[in-house]
C-alpha cells in the first residue's frame, strides 16, 4: 500500500469519469456536456462521481473517521446540477440542504431507496480507507452508500467496488481479487454477474464489448454497472489505461461511471505513474485530488 496508489485511484477515478462523461446519456445530455465539458481554461471537468469520492475523502481528511452526518452535509453542499448528478440524488440532496436528516430524505424519491450506482461510483474511497481494517469495511460501504442508496442493491455495489479497491492495493492477481471480492456479495444480480466474470477471467476468453455489456449490462443501476467496472480493470489490469478506457467507451451507456469505477480499481493496482501524464495534466483540481489522497493515505499509514 502506497500514496503512489492512492493518488492513482483518485486520478484514475476522476480520469474515468471525465474522459466518460461525453459519452454518457442520450443526445440531450451529450449536447449539454460539450458546452459544460471544459473548465474556462479548457481543463477537462469531471462529474459527480468524483465530487462525491472527493466529498468522502475530505470529511475522512477531516474527521479522522466515518462519520454520516458530515458526509451527508458534504454532499448536500456540494451539489450543482452542471456535475450531472442523478436525478433522484440531486432532489434529496436539496432537501438535505434546506435541513431534512439524510435517514428520512434517502426514501424520500423512491419508497425502498435508490438502487442507482451513485453509492457505488463513490465507494474506492472506502475501498482506499480501510483496505488495512478489511472486517470492517463492508459496513463501511454500505453507510456510506446509505446517505443517498437506501436499497440494498445500490449499497451492494459499494461493497463490491469498496472490496475490489481494497484488494487491488495488495495483489495483481485478477482471480484472488474477483474471489474475494464476490465473497462479500449476497444479492443475486451481483453474485450471477461475478460468476461469469470469474470464469471468464479463468479462462482468459476475451468477449466483446457488446458481449460485456450484454451479460454484466451498462445501465445506471449498481447492479448492471458494477460488475462490469471490476470485470474491466481486472482484465486490463495489465494493460495500458487507455485501452481499458477505450473499451469502456465501446462498452457504452454509463461510460463516466463504469469509467470511474473501473479506472480506481486499475489505478490503485498500477499506481499514479501509470496514467497517461499528457490526459491528467488536461484534468482540472488535479492538485485538490492530489491533496485528497495525500492526505487519506497519512490517515492510514
Ligand atoms: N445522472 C447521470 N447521468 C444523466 C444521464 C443518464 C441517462 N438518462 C441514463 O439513464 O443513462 N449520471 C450520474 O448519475 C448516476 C448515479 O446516479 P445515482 O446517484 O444513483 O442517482 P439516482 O437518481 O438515485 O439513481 C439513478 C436513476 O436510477 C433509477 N432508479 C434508482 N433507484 C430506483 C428505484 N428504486 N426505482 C426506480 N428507479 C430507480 C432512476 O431512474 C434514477 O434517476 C451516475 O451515472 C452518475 O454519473
Ligand atoms: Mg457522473
Ligand atoms: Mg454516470
Amino acid at each position: 500500500m502506497s500514496l503512489a496508489q492512492f493518488e492513482g485511484c483518485l486520478l484514475g477515478l476522476a480520469l474515468g469519469d471525465a474522459l466518460g462523461a461525453p459519452h454518457e446519456g442520450g443526445i440531450v445530455e451529450r449536447l449539454v456536456w460539450r458546452l459544460i465539458g471544459a473548465t474556462v481554461q479548457g481543463q477537462m471537468r469531471w462529474t459527480d462521481d468524483t465530487q462525491m469520492a472527493l466529498d468522502i475523502a475530505e470529511s475522512l481528511a477531516v474527521q479522522g473517521a466515518l462519520d454520516a452526518d458530515d458526509l451527508a452535509r458534504r454532499f448536500a453542499a456540494s451539489y450543482r446540477w452542471s456535475r450531472g448528478y442523478g436525478p433522484g440524488v440531486a432532489r434529496l440532496l436539496r432537501r438535505v440542504a434546506r435541513g431534512a436528516d439524510w435517514r428520512e430524505a434517502n426514501r424520500s424519491v423512491f419508497p425502498e431507496g435508490s438502487f442507482g450506482n451513485g453509492g457505488a461510483m463513490r465507494a474506492p474511497v472506502i475501498g482506499l480507507y480501510y483496505a488495512h481494517r478489511f472486517a470492517e469495511l463492508a459496513d463501511a460501504a454500505r453507510l456510506s452508500a446509505s446517505i443517498t442508496h437506501a436499497h440494498p442493491l445500490g449499497q451492494e455495489g459499494a461493497v463490491l467496488v469498496a472490496s475490489a479497491t481494497a484488494l487491488a492495493l495488495g495483489t495483481r492477481n485478477p482471480l484472488e481479487i474477483v474471489r474475494a471480492a464476490a465473497a462479500h456479495c449476497a444479492l443475486q444480480p451481483f453474485v450471477l454477474r461475478l460468476r461469469t466474470a470469474e470464469q471468464w477471467l479463468q479462462e482468459g476468453s476475451e468477449p466483446d464489448a457488446s458481449s460485456v455489456a450484454r451479460h454484466f449490462g451498462n445501465g445506471i443501476a449498481a447492479s448492471t454497472s458494477c460488475v462490469t467496472a471490476v470485470y474491466i480493470a481486472l482484465r486490463f489490469m495489465d494493460r495500458p489505461f487507455v485501452d481499458m478506457q477505450r473499451f469502456c467507451v465501446d462498452v457504452g451507456g454509463d461510460v463516466d461511471t463504469i469509467g470511474a469505477m473501473a479506472g480506481a480499481v486499475w489505478g490503485a493496482a498500477n499506481g499514479v505513474a501509470a496514467l497517461p501524464q499528457h490526459q491528467l495534466a488536461q484534468l482540472e483540481q488535479g492538485g485538490r485530488l492530489k491533496a485528497a489522497a495525500a492526505a487519506l493515505y497519512a490517515g492510514v499509514a
